[in-house]
């Protein structure tokens, strides 16, 4: 009874640790989101030729063809055209779940 109350309160710790680790990164994490959103925004702007502030899949498969394999999930509003913040979204989405 005794050693399984220390595991509980070791495991309490650890958890706790854990979360506040997950807490600073969250942090942490801002201005690096602002980076890539820039960036993302940069590529983005090269890539799309006709300047109509959406990308196609034509120029997604010139500009971003790492984007372009995955465009029909990028495509969050299915409107056959990316936005930056659906780009945004998805690099957002993939670093956070790794
Ligand atoms: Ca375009
Ligand atoms: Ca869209």
């Amino acid at each position: 009874m005794q050693a399984r109350t220390s595991r509980l309160a070791a495991t309490l710790t650890v958890a706790v640790a854990l979360s506040t680790l997950a807490l600073s990164a969250c942090a942490g994490s801002d201005t690096r989101a602002q980076k890539i959103a820039e960036k993302a925004r940069d590529r983005f702007a090269a890539a799309d030729t006709n300047h109509d502030g959406q990308l196609s899949q034509d120029e997604a498969n010139q500009g971003m063809p790492r984007l372009a394999e995955h465009f029909a999930e990028i495509d969050t509003d299915s409107n056959g055209e990316l936005s930056t913040a659906e780009i945004v979204a998805y690099i957002q989405q993939r670093r956070g779940s790794r």
